[in-house]
């Protein structure tokens, strides 16, 4: 009997290579697993032995029925398959793939660089770890100077011999490195963006982006910086807007200036986003400091120069109405599919 069983499994290997189709499946269903099908067949002798022979075939039946049983659920599966395959229509129209698109701040980063590359400046790129030099003692900011808290930022805990490294606090980061590279006389422009260790509000992120800018050699003065800036904001925003320079401090201009732009929105009669001042701030701005100079081998006796650093979130929320710097970063597409 054991070897009836054998030919049984045997048989239902073979049939069940060709079976292609629901009806021939039920067939062998009912061949081999059926109510009157081979096994049952076998079964009803099997019972009929004595226990210990019973007991042994009985085993050895059962492994043949789940072998079967298997055969039958794998094709059953093949089968449900492929009619899912066949009933593939290549005409039905597809899913809409979601495109994705450049987010508004790269958008803006790229258009701005177009129009001072237009204004005859060079773009030149930073890196985001900078080093202690590079952000503050480069800058006539020296270890201890009160500005230092200003620009609180994320350090690195690794340190080599020569140096501290920390996420930039501002583009201006470069000014150095870029003063000394370049040759006479440099018209240039940074982007990237910046880090720093503050509280948030509708105004301030600890991470977002500025362009620096650097002019040295003939005319390179707070008159030319008026100028292009007024082009600037002319080109960026669609329509001629005051610029004004008030007195301030940095370490690293002499005089320094903070730049103030009439309110887009309200067009300098005050309204609630410029405080009713009429101007909004944007940009800190001066001549580049002797000490900036020297440290970059400049002559200071020839040669002067400009800087500037425009927040870049500041003046894209003027352009588009944007009432909090922080939606820039949320990942919150409601926010990114309006640009
Ligand atoms: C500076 O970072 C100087 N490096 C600017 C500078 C460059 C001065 C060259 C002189 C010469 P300040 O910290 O003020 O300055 O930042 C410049 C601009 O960045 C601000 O006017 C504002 O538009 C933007 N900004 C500053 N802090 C934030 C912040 N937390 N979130 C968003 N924008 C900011």
């Amino acid at each position: 009997m054991k070897e009836e069983l054998d030919n049984i499994l045997n048989e239902a290997r073979k049939i069940i290579e060709e079976i292609n189709s629901e009806n021939s499946l039920e067939n062998f269903r009912i061949r081999f697993l059926g109510r009157k099908g081979l096994l049952k067949e076998i079964l009803d002798k099997i019972v009929k032995l004595e226990e210990k022979e019973r007991r042994e075939l009985g085993e050895y039946f059962n492994y043949v029925k789940n072998e079967i049983e298997k055969l039958y659920e794998v094709a059953k599966e093949r089968i449900i398959t492929s009619k899912k395959e066949i009933k593939f229509d290549i005409h039905h129209p597809g899913e809409k793939i979601r495109k994705g698109h450049i987010h508004i701040l790269n958008q803006a980063i790229k258009e701005i660089k177009e129009i001072f590359m237009k204004l005859g400046f060079d773009i030149e790129r930073g890196r985001e770890l900078v080093t202690e030099y590079e952000n503050f003692d480069s800058l006539n900011i020296p270890p201890n100077h009160p500005s230092r808290d200003l620009w609180d930022t994320l350090w690195l805990k690794f340190e080599d011999k020569n140096n501290k490294y920390l996420l930039r606090t501002h583009t201006s980061a470069h000014q150095v490195e870029v003063l000394k590279n370049k040759p006479l006389p440099i018209r240039v422009v940074i982007p990237g963006k910046v880090f720093r260790h503050e509280a948030t509000d509708q105004r301030h992120e600890i991470q977002f982006h500025q362009l620096e800018g650097l002019a040295v050699g003939e005319h390179a003065d707070l008159r030319e910086l008026k100028g292009v800036l007024k082009i600037f904001f002319k080109e960026f925003f669609g329509t001629e807007l005051e610029v004004i320079f008030r007195t301030s401090y940095f370490p690293f201009t002499e005089p320094s200036v903070e730049i103030d732009l009439e309110c887009v929105l309200c067009k300098g009669k005050g309204c609630n986003v410029c405080k009713n001042s009429g101007y909004l701030e944007i940009a800190g701005a001066g001549m580049i400091h002797p000490f900036v100079l020297k440290e970059a081998g400049i002559d200071t006796n020839k040669y002067f120069g400009y800087a500037f650093g425009l927040g870049i979130e500041r003046i894209i929320m003027l352009r588009h109405n944007i009432n909090d710097v922080r939606l820039f970063n949320s990942g919150d597409l409601r926010f990114i599919k309006q640009f």
